[in-house]
């Protein structure tokens, strides 16, 4: 069990045990953020755990217990409401606000919550649809999706209760300031890595090396400068790789694909897996990224953009797998 998971298991024993409502939202996005901020509104003494689609699919710990509300994850196992747009999840609440066709999951929550007209979660989940469908365009929703993605497990639950608590007003004060502004300097980072692997139809990249960036910043970053598919492997850990993918459907290509091959999934124009590779051969994790790409995109041949560490902070090479 790993120190997520610890924390995790002791919300919800804190939660059971003074009978608190118990939410469970995606870790990764703003419409994890938002969606567990709605919760909190409707239930201010409600207590939140924030885990990635990943974990909620596998992860024992998540099955043991009966959630009040789940938002923007597959099922957990018990659930009472939950909120989600996902395709490849599949319906289990009692009570489903489940909708394919949906911007965000926040804008289901908002209705599963009875929140409609209430003027911080309509501004919730105005910053969440622009945030979900990869088009950002006020500084509000900038700000929380970097809010949502470059905070630390303990300060995205703080910052879910005060967006609960002020709305967007939170977005003013030095603390929330102080997390987005580590976020603004990564996505300085994130656009010398995306100058350094221009512009392609396709692009394929394995990046070997830490360098504290969003991917899923670089996935919408490369398609904004006119790649139609997105494919980005990470080595976490060891043996430990996440994938990445952005697509633009009208162009042909299905991210649920390749994602779903990796044990993984999503949307068509978004979607992710993390998966590990044996012990005895990590670097297996490559391979099979390559080989999903090619049995589910029609490519005569894969060429792959190796990111590694260097002294300027890192560099990329070129490689053509037949
Ligand atoms: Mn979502």
């Amino acid at each position: 069990m790993g120190l997520e998971d610890l924390r995790a298991l002791g919300a919800i024993i804190k939660a059971k045990l003074a009978n608190r409502p118990l939410a469970l939202c995606d870790i990764g996005d703003a419409d994890g953020l938002t969606s567990a901020s709605l919760f909190l509104i409707k239930y201010p003494n409600g207590v939140v755990v924030f885990a990635p689609p990943g974990k909620v699919q596998r992860g024992r710990l998540y099955r043991l217990f009966t959630w009040d509300f789940v938002a923007d994850l597959p099922c957990p196992g018990k659930a009472i409401i939950r909120a989600d747009h996902h395709e490849t999840n599949k319906p289990c609440a009692k009570l489903e606000y489940y909708d394919p066709e949906a911007p965000c999951s926040a804008l289901l929550a908002m209705r599963a919550l009875n929140l409609a007209g209430n003027p911080i979660a309509e501004s919730l989940v105005k910053v969440a649809i622009e945030t979900d469908t990869a088009r950002i365009s006020s500084e509000e929703a900038r700000q929380v999706d970097m809010l949502a993605r470059f905070s630390r497990y303990g300060e995205k639950v703080r910052a879910a209760s005060m967006l609960a608590k002020t709305g967007l007003e939170a977005l003013k004060t030095p603390y929330v300031k102080g997390i987005v502004d580590r976020g603004i300097r990564s996505w300085e980072v994130m656009l010398k890595v995306a100058d350094a692997l221009g512009v392609d139809k396709v692009i394929n990249a394995y990046f070997n090396v830490k360098l504290g960036i969003s991917y899923r910043q670089l996935t919408i970053e490369l398609q904004r400068r006119g790649a139609s598919m997105v494919n980005l492997l990470v080595r976490l850990g060891y043996r430990t790789f996440r994938y990445y993918c952005g697509a633009d459907p009208s162009s042909g290509f299905d991210c649920t694909k390749v994602a779903t091959a990796l044990g993984g999934g999503g949307h068509s124009y978004a979607a992710g897996a993390q998966f590990k590779a044996p012990l005895t051969r990590p670097m297996k994790g490559v391979e099979t990224f390559i080989n999903a790409l090619r049995a589910n995109l029609n490519l005569n041949g894969v060429e792959l953009l190796m990111v590694t560490k260097d002294t300027n902070g890192f560099s990329v090479r070129r490689v053509q797998v037949a």
